[in-house]
């Protein structure tokens, strides 16, 4: 009998990215059950072509399930997470509830799946989407050159905050275009849009040096994020990382400029190398053609793509280069439906 799959928060941004995955990758569930908060209870989504109604969150929901996918913010995973553990699910986490949770793996398929198997709470944690978006071409790079210090500034997409980001950014935008000159007085921006939704000013026509919450000394928490999630995600509990996370106009798909460290000298062409043969990376690299990732150009995509990549002129082992991913896909529904098929593996073969 194929396993049983529960997605819980089925009707938000991700989960409805995650619905459309579920439909065109191979199928390896059995019964597909939807989960999501009582306000949505009968709703009918469409999963692998058929329709099927939400039912609402509780512990008999979890009934019969093998693999419970959680897309719900932290305070809902941290309740429910360990429910639906306890009544045998194991639990593929996208909230920050359990990532730092030694406890709990932290896994990306393509750079550590065998931490997969060791989970003593029935819980995965997936992790945060900035920090997805370029852990696959690093952990690429560190098995070859073993990484030391990484320097990224983060260029993140609305989407990052949910639905509420794209309907402000797009709000915003229908608003700055049908005002004559906004964008080149101070504040202008600020008087035009009125709502700034989850964002701390305005979006659109502007960058916004700021994601997640107020953390110790000045970091917000995305950037603390991406620090202790890549240290623990490459097992390099050491890593030097700074990171500085920045909100732009863009709906979805997250780009970082990534400034990477070395063991060993490493130049563009072995680190091309490398990239063009590892899974789940494009390789995106011709300026003299005008090919490098753009959001636009990777939105709706699975890979990470990965373009203007050069040998720093100072230091031979360290390397500049530009990531795009799908915040959406690969930084959230993807990685985590990625696990959940790790685990149906696991249990289809006993
Ligand atoms: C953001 N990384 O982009 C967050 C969402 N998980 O806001």
């Amino acid at each position: 009998k194929l396993p049983t799959l529960a997605v819980v928060g089925a009707t938000g941004a991700v989960g409805t990215v995650m619905l459309e995955i579920l439909s065109t990758r191979q199928n390896v569930w059995g019964e597909i059950r939807l989960i999501a908060s009582a306000r949505s209870a009968g709703k009918l989504l469409t999963v692998r072509g058929e329709q099927v109604p939400v039912v609402a969150l509780s512990a008999e929901a979890f009934d019969g399930v093998d693999v419970a996918m959680f897309d719900v913010p932290d305070e809902v995973s941290a309740e429910w997470g360990p429910v639906a553990a306890a009544r045998g699910a194991v639990v593929v986490d996208n909230s920050g509830a359990f990532r730092m949770d030694t406890d709990v793996p932290l896994v990306v398929p393509e750079v550590n799946p065998a931490a997969a198997r060791q989970r003593p709470r029935g819980i995965i944690a997936n992790p945060n989407c900035t920090t997805l978006s370029m852990i696959v071409a690093m952990g690429a790079l560190h098995a070859e050159y073993g990484l030391t210090k990484l320097v990224v500034a983060s260029y993140q997409a609305a989407s990052g905050a949910g639905q509420a980001g794209i309907d402000t950014l797009r709000d915003q935008l229908t608003k700055v275009s049908s005002t004559p000159n906004l964008g080149t007085a101070p504040g202008d921006l600020r008087r035009a849009v009125g709502d700034l939704g989850p964002f701390p000013a305005p979006l659109a026509l502007n960058v916004v040096p700021w994601a997640g919450s107020l953390k110790d000394a000045g970091w917000s928490s995305e950037e603390l994020k991406v620090r202790n999630e890549s240290r623990k995600i490459l097992g390099l509990p050491d890593l030097k990382v700074s990171a500085t996370c920045v909100r732009v106009p863009v709906i979805t798909t997250h780009s970082l400029v990534v400034h990477a460290t070395f063991e060993r000298e490493i130049t563009a062409d072995q680190a091309r190398a490398v990239l063009r043969d590892a899974p789940g990376i494009v390789l995106c690299d011709d300026p003299a053609n005008g090919e490098f990732p753009t959001p636009n150009d990777v939105v709706g995509t699975d890979p990470t793509w990965v373009g203007r990549i050069r040998q720093s002129m100072d230091e031979p082992n360290e390397l500049e280069l530009f990531v795009c991913g799908d915040n959406l896909r690969k930084g959230a529904a993807l990685n985590t439906a990625q696990i959940a098929e790790l685990i149906a593996a696991e249990l289809t073969v006993g």
